[in-house]
């Protein structure tokens, strides 16, 4: 009786666990053309090397400055190129956001990302944020800001505040990026990243699907956060949130087993990173996030709001996880 011997084929075969920064345009092509279930098989045993498999980090977001935006993000509800009828808001006063800190603690959550809908803060904006990140952290979270393109001084600032990590996403790939946003440059936001390594903050760093990209080029913006100099400790993989008044409002949809390849592929790509789950998810089904954990997700945005748009439930996401037996993390450190 051998029934029980494993069969395995030349597609099952795992790459090598080791963090590269050398992927090719070939290989992540055809790591995407795998058959699915050779794809997922390979993810989820890199990621059983690298994390328990049962477990999720999970990080709520608050939008502490909103709307206005000089930036012409294709996506982004918050663009002032765009109409999309959102209410303009200026920087949050610190209670507030310590309020919003604390009932995300309450939840569950262990992390704290707070965003701005900012090209670039004004120096004057650094205290206040800084202000908001000690107090975020003395309540036992950690903490993300994303803030837009950072100065040297201005990113050295953040550093001496405390903040544990900088958000900042490539979005889509080099070839791409052209398409999305003109009002600044591939090699701004690489620039920015640089200086927030540097400084030795952790980064967050992932970009977009679902708008209008090609599979290379969803390939290529794996490329470009792999190929980095060091992997993003957390790679935050966003399925486009459809918003009505910007220019991909009416994008197609993108077929949502394409967003678990992309998943799939970030995590055989960058192994020992937190893979998240982020914007669209109230998109996806139980089941196809179920899928998304199993090609190797382990980090969800939490809470009902994202930045301007929804997201699941806590109470939802909750049944979820014990539906799937997950738990959640622990603080990072
Ligand atoms: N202004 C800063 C910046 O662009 O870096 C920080 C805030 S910006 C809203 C943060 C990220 O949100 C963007 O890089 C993008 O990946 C994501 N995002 C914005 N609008 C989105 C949408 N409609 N669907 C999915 N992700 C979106
Ligand atoms: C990220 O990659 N996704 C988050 C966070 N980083 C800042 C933002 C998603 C925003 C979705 C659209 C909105 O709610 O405005
Ligand atoms: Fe501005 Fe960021 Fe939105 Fe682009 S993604 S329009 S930079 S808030």
């Amino acid at each position: 009786m051998h029934a029980e011997a494993a069969v395995t084929t030349k597609e099952d075969r795992v790459s090598d666990p080791v963090l590269r920064h050398d992927w090719t345009q070939g290989e992540v092509d055809a790591l995407f053309a795998l058959p699915f279930n050779a794809l997922l098989y390979q993810a989820q045993t890199v990621h059983r090397r690298h994390f328990d498999p049962n477990e999720v980090q999970v990080s709520s977001l608050l939008s502490i400055k909103t709307g206005a935006c000089s930036e012409d993000c294709a996506y982004c509800p918050q663009s002032a190129h765009h109409d999309t009828g959102l209410k303009r808001e200026s920087l949050m006063p610190l209670e507030e956001v310590l309020d919003a800190a604390r009932q995300a603690k309450s939840e569950g959550a262990t992390r704290f990302c707070m965003g701005a809908a900012w090209r670039n803060p004004r120096d004057a904006d650094l205290e206040p944020i800084a202000a908001m990140i000690g107090g975020v952290k003395a309540l036992g979270l950690e903490t993300c800001v994303t803030l837009g393109m950072l100065s040297d001084e201005q990113t050295r600032r953040l550093k001496e505040a405390g903040l544990d990590y900088y958000n900042h996403n490539l979005d889509t790939s080099e070839e791409f990026y052209g398409e999305i946003i003109t009002t600044r440059t591939y090699q701004d936001r690489l620039d920015t990243l640089q200086r927030v390594r540097d400084a030795g903050m952790h980064v967050c760093c992932g970009g977009i699907v679902g708008m209008g990209e090609s599979a290379a080029d969803r390939a290529g913006l794996l490329i470009g956060l792999a190929n980095l100099p060091r992997h993003p400790e957390s790679v935050p993989i966003n399925m486009l949130v459809k918003v009505e008044g910007t220019p991909l409002a009416d994008a197609a949809a993108l077929d949502p087993l394409d967003f678990v390849r992309t998943v799939a592929v970030a995590r055989i790509m960058m192994p020992a990173s937190r893979v998240r789950l982020s914007a669209g998810r109230s998109d996806l089904s139980d089941e196809m996030q179920a899928l998304c954990f199993l090609a190797g997700a382990n980090s969800i945005f939490y809470g009902e709001k994202l930045l301007t748009t929804g997201n699941p439930e806590a109470q939802r996401d909750k049944q979820l996880f014990a539906r799937l037996g997950l738990r959640m993390a622990g603080l990072g450190y």
